[in-house]
């Protein structure tokens, strides 16, 4: 029996598909791109990461004679790190940076470089993201339907800020209104030190700081700089209780709809520009701390064991161990030594 009607209509449509890109290029504009995609951060249009992003699209437009186009899209300007993350998911954005630990609200195990005074240094991060670490967590991103790119890009080290208290030992975190950012793992580490976290997306930290719905907050030296959060905080305690990176994440249908030679180009840049992201900051954490004591903050040396035997007395340790199971905290602790 002949099928007519709305559905024999799309079915033609569906069947004369592989003809259709032919006539819409040849019907574009010259040098339209074939594949235009949107990159989006929360990260300051300044900020090394934006700033390497930018130049990572322009190698790749170069490359591929103009058919791969990103346009990036700093600064939360097309939303939250919760809205981004949907949109990624939907395909509405193509490339997004997101922080490990608030991908675990997505994917729980990308939480695993945050635990508390895991990592000694960078060469430490470096080796565990690079290697066996960072191979788990990305077969965990794709199992849950986004790429990761191989090269983490540098967020840093969090320190603690605050306008209201200083805070030089974990006693003084105690009912401390603290900004963390959207993230099971954050709230965990912060409740664990008898302090108040409060969750919000980077987009609502100057604002929230400014009112003092939240008394402090913990970032990398550099954001504290780039994002002028020293402009409404007074103390920063040098905790470094957590290292933190952005994983380069894609949509998988966009990444994929790119012929593979692209596909190379695209990923061969970016991780490129990680690189180089990281070395910014390593530069930058040389001089960044002066200058925000030029501005006005007052740095606080703390014993970090202390805040670490805080957190183990807690039982911080264990319940994590338990949540992340023994494979992902076996790999972590084959590259931070026990964490016992
Ligand atoms: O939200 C934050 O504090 C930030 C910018 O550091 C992250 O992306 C996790």
């Amino acid at each position: 029996m002949p099928i007519t009607g709305p559905a024999a209509t799309r079915r033609a449509i569906l069947a004369g598909t592989a003809a259709l890109p032919l006539f819409a290029i040849r019907t574009r504009p010259a040098r339209a791109a074939d594949f235009s995609f949107k990159l989006a951060n929360n990260s300051p249009a300044t900020h090394p990461q934006t700033v390497r992003q930018m130049e990572a699209v322009a190698r790749i437009k170069q490359a591929t004679g103009g058919a791969v186009d990103i346009a990036v899209f700093p600064n939360n300007q097309l939303g939250s790190d919760t809205d981004m993350l949907s949109q990624l998911r939907s395909g509405a954005i193509d490339f997004f940076t997101l922080s490990g630990l608030i991908l675990s609200t997505l994917v729980p195990p990308a939480a695993i470089n945050g635990v508390g005074f895991a990592f000694k240094d960078y060469a430490t991060v470096w080796k565990a993201m690079d290697g066996a670490l960072g191979a788990y967590v990305r077969k965990e991103i794709d199992k849950r339907g986004l790429l990761a790119m191989d090269k983490m890009w540098d967020n840093g080290f969090r320190q603690i800020t605050s306008s209201t208290r200083a805070i030089r030992t974990p006693e003084d975190l105690k009912g401390f209104k603290i900004r963390v950012p959207i993230s099971p793992l954050w709230t965990s580490m912060f409740e664990a030190f008898g302090a108040s976290p409060i969750s919000i997306n980077f987009s609502e930290v100057y604002s929230a700081l400014q009112t003092k719905i939240a008394e402090g907050q913990e970032n990398p030296l550099t954001l504290i700089q780039i994002a002028k959060l020293y402009e409404v905080q007074k103390y920063c305690s040098l905790t470094s209780h957590m290292w933190d990176g952005f994983w380069m994440l894609a949509n998988k249908r966009s990444f994929q709809s790119m012929p593979e030679n692209f596909q190379q180009i695209v990923a061969k840049e970016l991780n490129a520009s990680a690189v180089q992201e990281r070395e910014d900051i390593a530069k930058l954490n040389d001089t960044v701390a002066a200058d925000l004591k030029a501005k006005g903050l007052e740095f606080i040396e703390v014993d970090k064991a202390q805040f670490r035997a805080a957190l183990k007395q807690a039982g911080f340790y264990a319940q994590w161990q338990k949540k992340f199971g023994d494979e992902a905290w076996g790999i972590l602790e084959s590259q931070v030594g026990s964490l016992a």
